[in-house]
């Protein structure tokens, strides 16, 4: 039986991961998570007891991460400050945890000489236009935007250096937009749901033509998965499953599932610096590791996430006054 060690485990991503590796191995999972405003341990209530073991801790503390690090075969990193909109209010918890928090995770895997995979996202690579033919590849230069990916930049950059410098058996896998279920209200899909089942309208920023890639978090986790058991040390692989969509079609669907005008829309402020559009090249991790996304099917894959939303109010709903009100100040 392996031990891994999983970040963040408590987090939107983090948790799918802990209950991919829970049904697809007999791995042995320690989940670090310090239960910031972000996670979601009701997520994780309910998988055998012998499979897994939560410690409530900060990735920045290395008297609580060293012994974590000693006792596992491989360190799986998701901890995160994860939000842009935050991190333009207020960037300092960004590099706290983001920067210092995967150094210290880095020393400690360096000294116990134990196998780590670094999760991070497509943001470090900045953005496209949205008529450019290319999508970014594993070469394409490091132009982050804002203090979150700058941040995500750095670490994956401390990670390469860590690999070269010291030997680490480290690999990076760098994702484009995640949905699903457990994910927090602040972010654009289940913030337009709720938004709409609490009897307002979904938000809009700018003109609502910017693109992400979205991708199913199951499909990331396993893609995940693949890279800790065959992916080559020291490299950087893609994650995506060739889901651009512009935020206004997104919108459309969401309002058109939940029997609205598609239309009927709120206009709100713009995001500082908002990236334009993101689009991933998964043609490394496809042919070199063989794998491949499953949920191909946008329409269902939102619609499972709106019904989803609709059964787990008693989730989000405590959530959903602060997170509004945050907004509220911000415009949007
Ligand atoms: P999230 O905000 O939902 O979860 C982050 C988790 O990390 C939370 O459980 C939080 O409590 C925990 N955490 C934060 N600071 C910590 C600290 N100092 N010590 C220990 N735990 C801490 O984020 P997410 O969307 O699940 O993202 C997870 C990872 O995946 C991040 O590294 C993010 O950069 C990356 N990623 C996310 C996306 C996306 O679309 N959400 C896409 C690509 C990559
Ligand atoms: O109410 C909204 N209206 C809106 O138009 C919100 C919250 C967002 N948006 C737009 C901004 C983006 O173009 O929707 C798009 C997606 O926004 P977010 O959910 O904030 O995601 P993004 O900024 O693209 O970053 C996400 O993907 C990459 C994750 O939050 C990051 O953690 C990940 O690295």
């Amino acid at each position: 039986m392996r031990k891994i060690l999983v970040t963040g485990g408590a987090g939107f991503i983090g948790s799918n991961f802990v209950h991919h590796l829970v049904n697809h191995t007999d791995d042995h999972v320690t989940v670090l998570d310090k239960l910031t405003y972000a996670s979601t341990e009701e997520s994780l209530v309910g998988l055998p007891k012998d499979r897994i073991h939560l410690v409530v801790g900060d990735i920045a503390d290395a008297a609580t991460v060293d012994p974590l690090v000693a006792e596992v075969d491989a360190v799986v990193h998701y901890a995160a400050e994860s939000h842009n909109d935050n991190s333009l209010s207020d960037p300092l918890p960004f590099l706290q945890t983001n920067i210092i928090g995967t150094y210290t995770l880095l020393e400690a895997v360096r000294k116990r000489e134990k196998r780590f995979h670094h999760v991070s996202t497509d943001e470090v690579y900045g953005d496209l236009e949205l008529d450019d033919p290319e999508r970014f590849t594993e070469s394409t230069p490091y132009n982050p935007s804002s203090p979150y990916s700058s941040t995500k930049a750095g670490s994956d950059l401390l990670v390469r250096a860590w690999v070269r410098s010291f030997g680490v058996q480290a690999t990076i896998s760098n994702c484009s937009n995640n949905y699903g279920p457990w994910q927090h209200v602040e972010k654009f899909i289940p913030r337009q749901i709720t938004e709409i089942l609490e009897g307002r309208r979904p938000r809009l920023y700018g003109d609502g033509l910017n693109v992400r890639d979205w991708i199913h978090t199951e499909d990331h986790s396993s893609a995940v998965l693949t890279i800790l058991e065959t992916g080559r040390i020291g490299e950087t692989y893609l994650i995506g499953a060739d889901g651009e969509k512009s935020n206004v079609e997104v919108v459309r669907a969401i309002n058109t599932y939940l029997g609205r005008d598609a239309e009927d829309i709120e206009w709100v402020k713009d995001r500082p610096g908002h990236d334009l559009r993101y689009a991933i090249d998964s043609t490394k991790l496809r042919e070199e590791l063989g794998w491949t996304p499953s949920f191909q099917d946008f329409e269902q894959g939102i619609a499972d996430t709106i019904d989803w939303y609709r059964e787990n109010q008693a989730w989000w709903g405590p959530h959903k006054h602060e997170t509004e009100a945050k907004y509220a100040a911000k415009g949007h």
